[in-house]
């Protein structure tokens, strides 16, 4: 037996999580997985409004045993300002669970239309995007280290520093370069700005420098992160794996999936890969606010971060069914589609016609 604990969150978090766990059980009944779901009604702002916290105090106890999280969205700003659900809950998880690799594919699907252009101004196809983004996960520029002195007072000072530790940023580098090497192109960019941040980005260069001696069979390349969201709008065919510091790496994760069209589909692995604690699974997009409740939410995030949570629990063939069922009804012209995507179908919709996909 499998347990996943699930949290669908604020927002449409409630809206997309329904259509995950309907496809994650399309593929648990056709392969005969042994999955047990166990629902949590925490973590999320109305939580919050009740107890004045994101959390119960013993959340740990009550989900840290579990084989993996299945997460939706957390932040509904109305109600509780999104630092504070999201460092009493998401970033929580992050750190108490040592999810260090924050794994974020972004992939050109069929049938979803990238606004980019090659150079001879033709529209981009599946292939052309293709890169996976490791974004560090639980330091860098996401510090609680810093304060703020004399509030309120006209010496106000606000302070937050950037923390990066030998063994945070080589754990994560480790990870991004044995990926790199297991693919074909076997390329690995990594983004800094260490020209202005003078101090930690030149120190991310050289840990990066050190470990690509251990790694003589993937090619290294280095960007400023300026330049690099330039190039990733008009190069995305460039990139395979890309790591970055936990900013870096969230603001990529967000602009590689939308050069593929829309973030809606992208989702997102937050990994403790020695496997102590359980990794949590999410889509990029949060809990979107402007369009919630009205059933119009894109669920493929959803349902794409639990094909992922299948791969990591070892179900390699019902991944790759579910990956099959995306792919197919995004390809067909007469399937469902999300106004994102230009149709007018429901989120219920297109997550039930991929989850009969899935099923066959
Ligand atoms: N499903 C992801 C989600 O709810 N994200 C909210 C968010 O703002 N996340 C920031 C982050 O991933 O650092």
């Amino acid at each position: 037996m499998q347990k996943i604990a699930v949290i669908a969150g604020d927002g449409i978090g409630q809206e997309v999580m329904p259509e995950g766990l309907r496809v994650l059980r399309a593929v648990a009944d056709r392969f005969g997985l042994p999955l047990h779901f166990d629902e949590f009604h925490f973590a999320d702002c109305r939580y919050y409004e009740q107890h004045g916290d994101m959390l119960p105090p013993d959340w740990k106890e009550q989900i840290g045993g579990h084989d993996a999280i299945f997460f939706g969205a957390v932040g509904w700003p109305a109600i509780v300002p999104d630092h504070v659900s999201l460092w009493g809950s998401l970033l929580k998880f992050r750190r108490e669970f040592d999810q260090y690799v924050n794994l974020r594919p972004a992939r050109l699907l069929p049938g979803v239309r990238s606004p980019l252009v090659d150079r001879q101004g033709r529209p981009l196809v599946p292939g052309d995007i293709d890169m996976w983004i490791v974004r560090e996960n639980t330091e860098g520029e996401y510090s609680s280290v810093g304060g703020r002195m004399y509030a309120g007072t006209e010496r106000e000072i606000v302070l937050q520093e950037t923390v990066m530790s030998r063994v945070g940023v080589d754990r994560v580098l480790r990870f991004a370069f044995e990926l790199a090497a297991r693919r074909p192109r076997a390329r690995l960019t990594s983004a800094t700005k260490s020209n202005g941040i003078a101090i930690t980005m030149p120190y991310w260069d050289e840990r990066v420098e050190a470990m690509a001696r251990e790694f003589p069979g993937v090619a290294v390349d280095k960007f400023h992160i300026d330049i690099l969201c330039a190039h990733f709008v008009q190069r995305p065919q460039a990139f395979d794996v890309v790591v970055a510091s936990n900013l870096f790496g969230d603001i990529l994760s967000d602009l590689g999936p939308a050069c593929t069209g829309t973030i809606a589909v992208a989702p997102s692995a937050n990994l403790n890969p020695t496997r102590q604690w359980p990794s949590l699974f999410e889509p990029v997009h949060g809990s979107a606010p402007d369009i919630a409740g009205r059933g119009i939410a894109n669920p493929i995030g959803q349902i794409w971060a639990g094909a992922m949570m299948l791969d990591f629990l070892g179900h390699r063939a019902a991944h790759d069914a579910v990956m099959a069922a995306i792919e197919a009804v995004l390809g067909d012209p007469r399937a469902p589609r999300t106004p994102d995507l230009g149709g007018q179908a429901s989120c219920a919709q297109l997550g039930q016609a991929i989850a009969e996909a899935a099923k066959i």
